[in-house]
């Protein structure tokens, strides 16, 4: 059965070294993520570690083997054959997983067999058909991308260009496409990288209750206090007075000044005011896309383009409302999309589908009510690790 093992480390190329060390340098890389130790409520900066999840380099050998078996039956046949010795793989996973101690990075795990059995539920459902015939190490991935949540055409165009581009010898191979894929993903994934510069003046706007505040409140302890920037915060808050407060509290606590405006002529007094700052943090009302009379206000307020307006969207949010909230709310020049509350959704393939068809650039994710810690900077290995696993990193030449 499949050894799998995990690698903790302060950062990726030691959590990299381990494996190399313990497992050999063609030891096949499964998984990296961030786990953080600390649950500190306003701790400051537990440093997040590293958790690589590997296996021997022979591990997909046997699947190999048995997919070899199995080849030139009937396609149909196959394919319920590969399917099978996924789910064997996965319930091998699994058997390893329980094995591991639960200790400060349960959630972690606890998301991963989560994860394992969406993945065996999704072996069962009915899926879109394709509309040409893929291999069935294809189909398997055509539908775990689905599956978490990546448009059926996106997937089948992901494939497709596998399928033209890989020799026939590795399309059996449901691992080698997946990595493929993982890297055509990449490849395709705009991201803005971090707030950053001399003059940061960001607005955030977005649907109610997804998250802008308490984002806000984690961008400016962060550039506060980890960059040293000296940061304001405005807010736009108009029609909500306990909106207003919940940001005040966070200022209070960071000592950081607030300004509260009801007019784009106060708005623009307040730049004015802290022209000196360093990042002028923004927030807004939560607004609906339906609401004709927001979506006006918000024009008023951002419509010129003169700052950077970034649509906050909660990942947990169906499909069908996220494109509809960004095309509304993209009537004003967005210069981002961040998702918030990745740790609540499991279909993460909206959060590319979005940034995709819009052509806007991912910025940030959140991921839990933690305020500073529980964000990150958006990347496209972490957007292809959240699609599909993310494949063997490469060591990068030292910067
Ligand atoms: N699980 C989870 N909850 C989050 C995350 N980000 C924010 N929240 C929670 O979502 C709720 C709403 O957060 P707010 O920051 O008030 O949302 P908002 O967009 O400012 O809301 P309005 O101003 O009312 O539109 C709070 O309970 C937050 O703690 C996240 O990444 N994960
Ligand atoms: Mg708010």
């Amino acid at each position: 059965m499949m050894k799998v093992r995990r690698f903790e480390a302060q950062g990726l190329r030691e959590a990299l070294q381990q494996v190399k060390t313990e497992l050999g340098p063609q030891a096949i890389i499964l998984s990296t993520r961030e786990i953080r130790k600390s649950d500190g409520a306003f701790g400051l900066f537990a440093r997040p570690l590293v958790e690589v999840t590997a296996a021997p380099p022979d591990a997909f050998e046997k699947v190999k083997e048995r997919e070899e078996e199995k080849k030139g039956g009937r396609s149909e046949r196959a394919l319920r054959a590969s399917l099978g010795i996924l789910k064997e793989e996965v319930a091998s996973l699994r058997e390893e997983m329980k094995g591991l101690p639960l200790g400060g990075d349960g959630p972690a795990l606890r998301r991963e067999l989560e994860e394992l059995r969406n993945l065996i539920l999704a072996l069962g459902e009915p899926f879109p058909e394709p509309k040409g015939k893929l291999p069935p190490a294809l189909e398997v991935l055509r539908r775990q991308m689905i599956f978490r949540g990546l448009s059926p055409e996106k997937a089948l165009r992901l494939l497709e260009r596998a399928k033209a581009e890989l020799p026939p010898s590795k399309l059996e191979s449901t691992f080698y496409v997946k990595i493929y894929c993982a890297r055509l993903l990449m490849g395709e994934t705009k991201v803005t990288g971090p707030l950053r510069g001399g003059r940061i003046r960001a607005a955030f706007t977005g649907p109610t209750g997804v998250g802008k505040t308490t984002t806000i409140a984690k961008l400016a302890a962060g550039l506060t206090f980890r960059e040293g920037k000296r940061v304001a915060l405005v807010t736009v808050d108009t029609f909500r007075i306990a909106a207003i407060e919940q940001l005040r509290i966070y200022a209070r606590l960071m000592r950081l000044p607030v300004e509260v405006v009801f007019s784009p002529g106060e708005l623009e007094a307040a730049l004015r005011k802290h022209q000196e700052a360093d990042a002028i943090l923004i927030d807004t009302a939560g607004r609906s896309q339906r609401d004709e009379a927001q979506m006006a206000e918000l024009k008023d307020f951002f419509g010129n383009g003169r700052l950077d307006c970034h649509l906050v969207l909660s990942a947990a949010t169906g499909p069908e409302d996220l494109s509809q909230v960004v095309e509304r709310f993209g009537e004003i020049p967005l210069k981002s999309l961040l998702f918030t509350k990745l740790d609540e959704a499991n279909r993460f393939g909206v959060v590319l589908n979005q940034s995709l068809s819009s052509g806007i650039p991912l910025s940030y994710f959140t991921t839990g009510q933690r305020v500073p810690e529980d964000i990150e900077v958006a990347t496209p290995e972490r957007v292809a690790d959240l699609v599909l696993p993310l494949p063997p990193v490469e060591e990068k030449s030292r910067a």
